[in-house]
């Protein structure tokens, strides 16, 4: 509908996560996994299909960076098609009947209202930080991975800036805390961003080759394929640190590090002509080929288990 084919303010947000919840009582939940240094809460959506045996469950976050509006677009796009297609797609349906999934749409709400109300272009939370007049750390520089080491900055004014240790934000602790806390079942972990239409794998935080690496690289060169199929569209794909640049403290290769062996991160449209400013008549094609990938892993990661 074309609900999903916008983008929308947090106020929006928030209301469409208590909606979906009220209108899928079946099939969703709605966790709430922390707050945000402006007191903002953190809801998780936990969507499940048949619910029988042992389940293992992926996650997604969307948001990490405010200026991204492409990703939360994402995660709400993903929920409507997995709630609408259960049960009509055997992709999907075979995905909830293996795996429940969770889904942060919004890791950074501080941020997010920020590119809304004041400055487009921001990135980070909105944390205050101690001698400083400039506000916010970098979510995707947080993360206990080779912290703060080459490619990020120690400076709180910069838009890289690391926080004052690993995990100090408390949505960065809030994420680290739930897959710690849920560390037997979460075994494929996805983190939106935008722009520059890649598939990346660990590490990013530094240029060693990962043991599972071939078997990464195989998947999201068939999940590029298919896109390039499908939908006329270029991705690129491989390990952060060589496809994109070498960036220590992401999600990703934390979450790597910590035990889930299936952790991506995707660049979504465009390559640059709009970068941050993605119109919204791009929102079904930029998320379709999202979905795409999204479907081509959690699949092989389902036959894997
Ligand atoms: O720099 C980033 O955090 C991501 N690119 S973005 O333009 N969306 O900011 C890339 C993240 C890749 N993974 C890690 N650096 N761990
Ligand atoms: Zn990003």
């Amino acid at each position: 509908g074309v609900f999903y084919e916008r983008y929308h303010s947090l106020e929006d947000i928030y209301y469409w996560i208590n909606k979906t919840k009220q209108d899928h009582s079946d099939m969703v939940k709605v966790i709430l996994i922390g707050s945000s240094s402006e007191k903002r809460p953190l809801y998780v959506l936990k969507l499940s299909g048949r619910r029988d045996e042992v389940k293992r469950a992926m996650w997604i976050d969307c948001g990490i960076h405010a200026r991204e509006w492409i990703a939360p677009a994402f995660c709400m796009w993903f929920v409507n098609y997995a709630l609408a297609f259960y049960n009509q797609n055997t992709e999907i349906t075979e995905i909830l009947n293996n795996m429940d999934v969770y889904i942060l749409t919004v890791m950074n709400p501080d941020g997010y209202k920020y590119t809304w109300t004041t400055d487009r272009m921001w990135r980070k939370n909105r944390s205050s930080n101690k001698d400083s007049d400039c506000f916010g750390a970098d979510l995707n520089r947080n993360f206990d991975a080779n912290w703060c080491t080459k490619g990020a900055s120690d400076n709180p004014c910069d838009p890289t800036y690391c926080g004052q240790f690993p995990e100090s934000e408390p949505e960065t602790q809030a994420v680290a805390r739930f897959l710690r806390s849920h560390k037997d079942t979460v075994k494929l972990y996805l983190s939106i961003h935008s722009y520059s239409q890649m598939l990346l794998f660990p590490y990013s935080c530094s240029y060693d080759e990962i043991p599972n690496h071939n078997e990464l690289f195989e998947v999201v060169k068939e999940a590029s394929t298919k896109i390039r199929r499908y939908y006329r569209n270029n991705y690129k794909y491989g390990p952060g640190a060589k496809t994109i640049y070498l960036a220590p403290g992401g999600s990703d290769d934390w979450a790597y590090n910590f035990g889930i062996k299936y952790s991506f991160t995707f660049e979504l449209q465009d390559r640059g002509r709009y970068g941050f400013l993605l119109p919204p008549s791009f929102i079904p094609q930029a998320c379709n080929e999202a979905l795409l990938a999204t479907k081509i892993i959690a699949l092989h990661v389902i036959k894997k288990l």
